[in-house]
């Protein structure tokens, strides 16, 4: 009898901290031995000149979900979940919308039921932006004990966002409850007087989007955030930084002790401002918020990621097909920038992205990528060492790379059903030629090799890594309203 399932050879291991020739023996869906030379198994893959590193954790996606600004999300949960696997990723965190008037167990039940289609394991934050009685003191509680540890929040957007003091309502829910909470942070009414000032002059086509929402605006939210959350000692992470603005309150913030996390997505490394301002409504494509901004800041937020500011990269995946009148041409071919869906697709493409400008472009190394890509957005969201590592006893979520492959970026070759990629034309280095998910092949260079429904719900425990500090701005805990020794 063969003493594993399957033995992935010969290739170098990359984790978060290491980079080692070896074998993996693979076991009941596990990884059960490292080593050299291990025994045959049922199942060889060779791996010979090739780099193998856990399958990507995406941590902040929007599959099958409506959209905050409008449109239909152009895939389902077993087209958005085929097309990470084909990018590389194994795991991915979605969100549960909650309605406006309605609870968050009633949307966590329906978008749970669309999630069971999902090829990859996966697990959600709980969007909330009503936080009612029902909803701080039963509905929340209830679903952070099941096992859906964060919440999603979001300082703009009409349709989503909350004030400053539902902001803190949902907070003190959340440290009282053990759930990590990842903010939206932009200033709506900034957002919303200058739209109203650009539309008022007669400037509405797509590039318009940036000048809505400058840098500042995003200054200013991510600022407020980090010090509502600092007064209940809340560890929080800023959801898709774009800008050196930022990225330097959160380094400030880092530096006083507070515990707060920030995240960036491949188009605010590789997209600007400038893209927006294509001919006709072709710069419709690139509208996400915040906005794209410039290579000035890309940089910046590279040495972000490099000095550990950012530590993740995740794809905000938001798909909206171009050609399609529920998608970005909801409003018709000429609608104004403040009437287009918001987002673009990335699933698929997020990995390549980030190893081609990251690693292939020698601004990080392999364990470096393993990390903002796999290991820290497991950590953060309570699934390691099970997702986001290769170590005995973790699940087999594997991603074999060839590093040397030179792939230009086609729609027409990636597995969303959106029908436009942003980064069309675009050449990396590097892509996942394999995909393996609890040890089972789902995708092997150019074949998708996974069923609908195999991907499972990942419950999750509470977690030490969002412990909160223990130190308050104010001389007593605003929670359990305890006056602190001195
Ligand atoms: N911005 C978001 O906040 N979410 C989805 C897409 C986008 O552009
Ligand atoms: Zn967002
Ligand atoms: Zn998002």
């Amino acid at each position: 009898m063969a003493a594993y399932d399957t033995v992935i050879r010969g290739g170098t291991v990359v984790t978060a901290s290491d980079m080692v020739r070896a074998d993996i023996g693979i076991a009941g869906g596990r990884v059960a031995a490292l080593g050299e030379n291990l025994d045959e198994g049922a199942h060889e893959i060779d791996a010979g000149g090739r780099l193998v590193m856990p399958g990507g954790v995406d941590s902040h996606c929007h599959i099958e979900q409506p959209g905050s600004t409008g449109g239909t999300n152009a895939d389902t949960f077993t087209s958005g979940s085929i097309s990470a696997a084909c990018g590389g990723t194994t795991t991915t965190i979605s969100f549960s919308p909650q309605v406006r008037g309605r609870g968050v167990r009633e949307a966590m039940d329906g978008y749970a039921a669309l999630a069971r289609k999902s090829v990859i394991d996966y697990c959600f934050h709980i969007i909330v932006n009503d936080p009612s009685d029902a909803v701080i003191e039963e509905e929340l509680p209830e679903l952070i004990a099941e096992g859906h540890r964060s919440i999603k929040v979001f300082m703009t957007y009409p349709s989503n966002r909350m004030d400053d003091a539902q902001l803190l309502k949902v907070f003190a829910c959340a440290k009282k409850h053990g759930a990590f909470v990842c903010v939206h942070a932009e200033n709506h009414d900034a957002i919303m007087w200058m739209t109203d000032r650009l539309l008022e002059a007669g400037l509405t086509s797509p590039r318009y989007h940036a000048w809505s929402k400058p840098p500042v605006v995003e200054r200013e939210a991510v600022h407020r955030v980090i010090a509502l959350a600092e007064l209940l000692d809340l560890p929080i992470q800023v959801f898709h930084v774009t800008c050196a603005e930022a990225a330097e309150e959160i380094r400030r913030a880092q530096a006083r002790g507070i515990k707060v996390f920030g995240e960036t997505c491949p188009q605010y490394l590789t997209l600007t401002a400038d893209d927006m301002d294509r001919d006709g409504f072709e710069g419709a494509k690139f509208i996400c918020s915040p906005a794209p901004r410039t290579e000035e800041h890309h940089e910046a937020i590279w040495r972000a990621l490099i000095d550990g500011t950012l530590g993740i990269v995740s794809s905000d995946h938001a798909p909206y097909s171009f050609d399609d009148p529920r998608g970005k041409a909801l409003h018709g071919a000429n609608a104004r920038f403040s009437e287009i869906p918001n987002g673009i697709p990335g699933l698929e493409t997020r990995l390549p992205l980030v190893f081609s400008e990251g690693v292939a472009a020698g601004r990080i190394g392999p364990c470096e990528f393993v990390a903002l890509t796999s290991a820290n957005p497991a950590r953060l969201f309570g699934l390691y060492p099970k997702k986001g590592t290769i170590a005995v006893g973790s699940d087999a979520d594997i991603a074999i790379w060839d590093a040397e492959r030179e792939v230009t970026i086609r729609s027409d070759d990636l597995h969303t059903q959106t029908d436009y990629t942003p980064y069309e034309g675009m050449s990396v280095t590097g892509w996942p030629v394999m995909t393996l998910s609890r040890g089972e092949v789902i995708w092997n260079d150019g074949e998708v090799t996974a069923e609908p429904g195999r991907g499972r719900w990942l419950k999750r425990e509470p977690y030490d890594y969002i412990r909160p500090t223990g130190r308050f701005t104010a001389p007593f805990d605003p929670i359990a309203l305890r006056k602190l020794e001195e």
